[in-house]
């Protein structure tokens, strides 16, 4: 596409919205950028190296739309601001950097999405790709914007998206594309499952094959039932599935489930997603499963970190969500001190309470919307202790006193961590420098 000349406002100028710039203006589009912040992370950045491009921090609503041909929006903002009521109302297109690397790209694209387990499935399948010799490039969500990706050479480019990133996107092309699963998260900007759901089934809007969850109903109705497709499940006989002991492809045994480092149910269905994408994809079977046993897993993700008189400390700060602590505490036997709180995405934490019942130990809530995990746990019963202890630290303390030998202690939030930290990293190292420091 030739976006000379082409007057482009840019919304938000985060990691998205620098990267689109760049883009941009290379391209000789005309830019213009606003961000609602008073200092936007990268104000200083584009002043140095565009004075020529006007930004406007502030206030969106002062913002004027005259003139602009197409309105590029990060993934950060919420679509129902009045500033894209205005654009819409002007018949003016909103996008995402995803679709100006869709319009742009040439190579082959694998896409990833759900709510857990995207930046695990597309590192794997980087590194599967790599064994098997290619270039190969990992971005989207994961952190490396998209549009950074469009300068380097690449046999396959592996794109983790978010629903976000989806809503904004219009003709992707891939050869393989794949919701792993469905559950409450960011309900806040969707405001329903249905909302979030019709979100990511975009990503199979022009993609050549589908690999679907067959373990998961919400997600596997997202497919269309005209894409050629190929199903995994860890519960049942699947094209790609978990039988006995081996992940299984068509039936036959692929690899033994305990040769892997991963640990955890939830796991083993992303590596066989991980298969699936890999063979739509055209990877061998060798490099594939050379390196799914070889993968040790991303850091904030089920993470062992410490251990002190028989008690495993287990950092998965990354568990942001309500279906991410679930998997986490699936994988635990047999008793655990969860320790969970922070900014509460509109989720429901009910479903925690048959796990919490079965195996929990203790409860221990920190942050913002504690209470309201509190009240949706109300019944667990007297014999597991559950408190509101304000912060983490606190929680680490009391969780030394409560567990005993053969216990976890899981930092597994289900809850962002903005309210008291600068995100989940900070606070799985946080987490692990108490439990070290104990040990
Ligand atoms: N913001 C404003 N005003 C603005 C623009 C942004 O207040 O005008 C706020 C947003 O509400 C948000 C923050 O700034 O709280 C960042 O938003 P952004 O759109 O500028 O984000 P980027 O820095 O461009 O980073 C985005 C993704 N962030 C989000 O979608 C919120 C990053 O995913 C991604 O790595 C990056 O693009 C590159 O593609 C992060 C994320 O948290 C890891 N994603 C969510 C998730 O995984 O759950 C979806
Ligand atoms: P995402 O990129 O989608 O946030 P990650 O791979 O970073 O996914 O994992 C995020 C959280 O979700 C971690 O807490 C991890 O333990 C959990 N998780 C990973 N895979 C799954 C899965 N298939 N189902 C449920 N939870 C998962």
């Amino acid at each position: 596409m030739d976006w000379s000349g082409r007057q482009c406002l840019v919304v938000g100028l985060g990691l998205t919205g620098w990267s689109v710039v760049r883009f941009l203006v290379a391209q000789g589009a005309q830019v213009r950028v606003c961000d609602s912040r008073g200092e936007p992370p990268y104000a200083l950045a584009l002043a140095e190296q565009y004075p020529e491009v006007p930004l406007h921090s502030g206030d969106l609503d002062a913002v004027s739309l005259d003139g602009v041909d197409e309105l590029v929006v990060s993934p950060g903002l919420d679509l129902n601001l009045p500033l894209f009521a205005r654009a819409r109302q002007r018949g003016l297109p909103l996008i995402g950097d995803i679709e100006i690397f869709a319009r742009q790209n040439t190579r082959p694209v694998v896409a990833v999405t759900g709510s857990n387990g995207k930046s695990t499935v597309v590192t794997l399948l980087g590194e599967m790709a790599e064994r098997a010799g290619l270039q190969v490039l990992v971005g989207g969500n994961i952190g490396t914007p998209a549009l950074d990706l469009l300068e380097r050479h690449a046999d396959l480019i592996v794109l983790e998206l978010s629903s976000f990133q989806l809503d904004l996107t219009h003709s992707l092309q891939c050869v393989a594309a794949c919701v792993l699963n469905l559950s409450a998260d960011h309900m806040d900007r969707h405001g329903s499952l249905q909302a979030y759901g019709a979100a990511k089934a975009r990503i199979f809007a022009h993609a050549a094959h589908a690999i679907i969850n067959k373990d998961d109903p919400d997600a596997a109705t997202l497919a269309p039932d005209e894409l050629p497709s190929s199903d995994f499940s860890v519960l049942q006989a699947a094209d790609f599935d978990l039988r006995d002991t081996h992940l299984c492809v068509g039936g036959q045994p692929w690899l033994p489930a305990a040769q892997l480092k991963l640990v955890g149910r939830h796991n083993q269905a992303n590596v066989l997603a991980a298969f699936a994408l890999g063979m739509a994809a055209g990877l061998p079977r060798d490099a594939m499963t050379a390196a799914a046993a070889a993968f040790p897993g991303l850091p904030h993700r089920c993470q062992w970190v410490a251990e002190r008189n028989g008690v495993r400390w287990i950092n998965d700060s990354k568990g942001t969500n309500v279906g991410a602590t679930l998997a986490a505490l699936d994988g635990i036997e047999p008793k655990v001190v969860l320790l969970a709180g922070g900014q509460a995405k509109g989720g429901d934490f009910k479903p925690w309470r048959a796990p919490l019942k079965d195996k929990g130990r203790a409860v221990l809530l920190f942050g913002q919307d504690a209470a309201q995990i509190a009240r949706d746990l109300d019944d667990l019963g007297a014999h597991i202790v559950m408190r509101d202890v304000g912060e983490l630290a606190q929680a680490v303390a009391e969780a030394d006193s409560l567990a005993q030998p053969g216990d976890s202690v899981l930092l597994s939030p289900g809850c962002a961590s903005f309210d008291q930290f600068s995100g989940y990293a900070e606070r799985g190292e946080c987490f692990a420098a108490l439990a070290r420091g104990l040990a």
